[in-house]
């Protein structure tokens, strides 16, 4: 199993861009390009939805060995035993959901500034998300961060920030420059004609 420290390429199976039918197909071909770590999204499915969705990818990550996490539910990530899992900041605090989980699952969070980025670090999150860097459909009533903080955050935060918002082929040079490390990609895979096609080109493009 692949670890979240050594982890570049996260990708996500967001259920606004995937029918629940498509979410297994979805699955082999991220992981079948490479991704290094793979959440489910689901904001409108109930929960005995997700965790049937969770269960549904969890055999195909497993085989490729990619950390699965589940995104918002503590207690679906608990019962499926996913390898991860990833809070926002309306949702449960690190500690509450370490809490849930257990020690063997890892737990993210997602980050809007700089100011969260180091409270998140201070609550004990393995890795944090940060952005959105650009306007995005995905996340569309959140402000941009920009490019500029990307420098500071890698400066401020020693865990993996993992670089999310409106990242695509065409942009990823500006989100490296800018002292990008790892990247979060979404829509721009999810829409994709060949998913495993650009995710292969994108990942051979990211920094050892
Ligand atoms: N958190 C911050 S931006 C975002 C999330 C979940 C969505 C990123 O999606 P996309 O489609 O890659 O812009
Ligand atoms: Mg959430």
């Amino acid at each position: 199993m692949k670890n979240i420290q050594d982890a570049r390429l996260y990708g996500i199976v967001d259920l606004g861009y995937v029918e629940p039918g498509g979410v297994w197909r979805m699955t082999r071909s991220l992981c079948e390009g490479g991704v290094d770590v793979l959440q489910l999204r689901a904001k409108k499915l109930v929960k005995n939805e997700v965790e049937r969705l969770a269960r549904l990818m969890l055999p195909v990550t497993r085989e490729h060995g990619v950390p699965l996490v589940i995104n918002d539910h503590v207690d679906v990530a608990a019962h499926v035993g996913s390898e991860g899992v990833h809070v926002g900041q309306d949702d449960d605090a690190v500690a509450r959901a370490r809490a849930a989980v257990g020690p063997s699952c890892f737990v993210g969070k997602s980050t809007h500034s700089l100011a969260q980025a180091e409270n998140a670090q201070a609550e004990g999150a393995d890795y944090i998300g940060f952005g959105p860097l650009y306007a995005t459909g995905t996340k569309p009533d959140y402000v941009p961060v920009g490019l500029h903080d990307i420098a500071e955050v890698h400066r401020r935060v020693w865990l993996p920030v993992f670089c999310i918002g409106g990242v695509n082929a065409a942009r990823l040079d500006e989100v490296l420059a800018a002292g990008a490390k790892r990247v979060v990609v979404v829509s721009a895979f999810l829409l994709a004609t060949d998913v495993a096609e650009d995710v292969r080109g994108l990942k051979a493009r990211l920094p050892d």
